[in-house]
């Protein structure tokens, strides 16, 4: 299968993931379910065969896109595992009702877990923030509708400074924001009455991995004695730590960090940037799901339960 073969809305998708134009793990997952219904729709194919395989070829194209969030290949999972049929009008209709239930899915997920998340929070709480995640968000976005009134102080969240997402979006449901530089967290977590972070994965052992600087401020929190909460649907479990591996922590471009000039004009140096971290369970009081919450170290019983002993990657060629 060649690239040709794939609908040009299936890589302008996955160069949108791959670039950020598309993130973060929920709308990455959105965007994965919608562009296979996209490919299904176009795909050129007579026969059975030759439209399974360039369903899977396009899942591969977006699957290689970024490797952290396992929303993604999740995503892709619960499509091709629904793709069935005997023709190709009914393997079609078969991708495109699987794709739309799953972003229905996504939707109803956040909803749910936005109301467990805001009975954890209290009329008159502040809120820390690290990136922008739609998870989380949806638990403040809850616990406003239920009347509360929240604060937030939101974390700049270098390199890509995604806090500005975060501050704008609760300043659009009326909450008051403090924008702090990262560094300051732990000056500010004296004010704060709850952290709350999303996730991109969440391991078998409860370890959350979620945008750089989370593992430091979970520890942070710890140590200040303020709760700290993942936001995650149950997307963002990963099956395959099941199994015993493990998350591959997505690295990005240099440049993100610092400008190739004002590099240059510092001298020969070595630059990071990995986009994630991982949180161990002990430093991360909750788990909010659709599903309810739970202490990180029994999040396992949840993923057994919804994905089995392990994970298929159904994009394989057979
Ligand atoms: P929702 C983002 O990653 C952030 O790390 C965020 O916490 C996580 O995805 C979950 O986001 P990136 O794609 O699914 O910005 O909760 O690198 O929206």
């Amino acid at each position: 299968m060649t690239d040709r073969q794939l609908a040009p809305e299936v890589e302008e998708t996955a160069e949108a993931i791959a670039t950020m134009d598309i993130r973060g793990a929920a709308t990455i997952a959105a965007g994965a379910a919608e562009a296979l219904a996209t490919q299904a729709r176009e795909a050129d194919a007579n026969e059975p065969a030759e439209f399974r395989a360039s369903m899977r070829a396009a899942a591969r194209r977006l699957r290689e896109t970024r490797p952290t969030a396992v929303s993604l290949p999740n995503a892709l999972r619960y499509v091709l595992q629904r793709m069935e049929g005997r023709d190709v009008d009914a393997l079609r209709r078969s991708v495109e009702t699987a794709s739309a239930e799953f972003v229905r899915q996504l939707d109803r997920a956040q909803d749910d877990l936005g109301q467990v998340g805001a009975n954890r929070l209290a009329d008159g709480d502040t809120v820390m923030t690290h990136c922008h995640s739609t998870d989380a968000l949806a638990c403040v976005e809850a616990a406003v509708e239920q009347g509360k009134e929240i604060e937030a102080i939101v974390k700049e969240t270098r390199p890509r400074n995604q806090g500005h997402i975060t501050a704008e979006q609760l300043r659009d449901v009326g909450v008051p924001v403090t924008l702090i530089v990262d560094s300051a967290a732990r000056r500010f977590l004296d004010d704060v009455d709850h952290v709350i972070v999303g996730a991109d994965s969440i391991a078998a052992d409860g370890g959350v991995i979620n945008k750089i600087g989370t593992s430091g401020l979970a520890v942070n929190a710890r140590e200040r004695g303020v709760p700290i909460m993942t936001a995650a649907q149950t997307i963002k479990l990963h099956p395959e730590t099941l199994t015993g591996h493990t998350v591959e922590i997505e690295t990005r471009s240099e440049t993100e960090v610092i400008d190739a000039e004002t590099r240059s004009s510092i001298g020969d140096i070595a630059v990071e940037n990995p986009a994630f971290d991982v949180t161990p369970p002990r430093y991360m009081d909750a788990i909010v799901t659709e599903h309810g919450q739970f202490p990180p170290e029994s999040i396992v019983i949840l993923m057994r339960e919804l994905f089995g002993e392990g994970a298929e990657e159904p994009w394989a060629e057979p």
